[in-house]
């Protein structure tokens, strides 16, 4: 039976893709592979492009990694995925001998270019960075933070003549252990970035008492920036979950709006998780249950709006919802 607390339900607007299977796992990737999740999905030069994130063990079913490549896949309908032979990014391919792993890429399409953005372990603290590419062969790195930022995203045209990212840092000394918040700063060239501006903290959002980071990146509509985030509520009684000695946290997806010109305002949020853990890939099984990150989110022509989500660490899972009624969650008062 799931382990969820009652309330954390998903939105009745979500209908998960074939009954929340997933659409990319360990099984479909031709190299080692052990978790495939977190996965940024985009539409770029006529096909769906995902880079996912994949962590490997030696033994099934243990917490013991041995590592975290991206890889990268292609697809007509994005649904069903070609992966590619060899692994996109490795902590090697990063050309800096500091990084020990790379995970959590987003994809956005700006300026007619693929522009990822990804989190790094180094010996020396985690970074976010960004990086463009043309051909997912090779890399030329923008940017990449100081310690301790990561979940960055970002939105995909300019605002008042800048880059904009929503992102994640970890003020573990100044605001307590793992009250972490969503957080906007611009850039004139995607290299420099400043004027940082909170825009959603952990004690906005209803569903959530310990983080709340970016997802996806934004879709554009005429009520704002439709914009997923993750959202963290901690539990102790959870006790023993998934594959690690003990998982106190649920992760589910949340929706807002933000205001078209100044997207660090939030001019509307469902009080409500939008996706919470329910399924079994989702809440019994995996390495860490209770876990939904989106990491994609893509606007059909016909009003679908896809959207990807790593299950438990483990999977990568596809859910869709109609922009309307995504909209009108985020507007409406309750
Ligand atoms: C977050 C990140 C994600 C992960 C999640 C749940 O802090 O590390 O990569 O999916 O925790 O474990």
């Amino acid at each position: 039976m799931p382990k969820m607390l009652p309330e954390l339900t998903s939105s009745p607007v979500i209908h998960r893709y074939n009954g929340g299977a997933p659409v990319l796992s360990a099984k479909d990737i031709p190299y080692e592979a052990t978790c495939i999740f977190n996965a940024g999905v985009a539409k770029y030069q006529g096909k769906y492009v995902m880079a996912f994130r994949d962590d490997f063990t030696h033994t099934p079913n243990t917490a013991a990694f041995r590592g975290t490549v991206v890889g990268v896949a292609y697809s007509d309908d994005g649904i069903h995925w070609d992966v590619r032979k060899t692994p996109f990014l490795t902590p090697e391919s990063m050309g800096d001998p500091d990084v020990t792993r790379v995970y959590d890429p987003r994809i956005t399409v700006i300026d007619g270019k693929c522009c990822l953005c990804f989190a790094v372990d180094t010996r020396h603290g985690l970074r976010g960075g960004i990086a463009l590419t043309e051909d997912f062969e090779k890399i030329e790195v923008m940017t990449m933070s100081v310690p301790d930022n990561r979940n960055m995203v970002l939105f995909p045209e300019k605002i008042g003549g800048r880059y904009v990212r929503l992102e994640r840092p970890m003020p573990v000394y100044s605001r307590g252990k793992d009250r972490f918040d969503t957080w906007l700063s611009a850039s004139p060239d995607l290299r420099y970035w400043g004027d940082s501006k909170l825009v959603l903290a952990v004690e906005d959002v209803p569903f959530a008492n310990d983080k709340v980071g970016p997802g996806a990146p934004p879709i554009k509509t005429k009520d704002g920036w439709l914009t997923l985030f993750h959202a963290v509520h901690r539990d102790e009684s959870r006790g023993k979950n998934g594959w690690e000695p003990k998982w106190a946290k649920c992760y589910s997806a949340g929706i807002m709006l933000l205001d078209l010109e100044d997207p660090s305002k939030v001019i509307g949020m469902s009080k409500a998780p939008l996706l919470a853990p329910e399924t079994p890939w989702e809440a019994d099984d995996g390495f860490r249950t209770n876990v939904i990150f989106p990491g994609g989110m893509i606007l059909e022509d016909d009003g679908e709006v896809k959207i990807y989500y790593g299950a438990s660490d483990t999977v990568e899972c596809l859910a869709t919802a109609h922009v309307d009624e995504l909209v009108a969650l985020c507007k409406d008062p309750k």
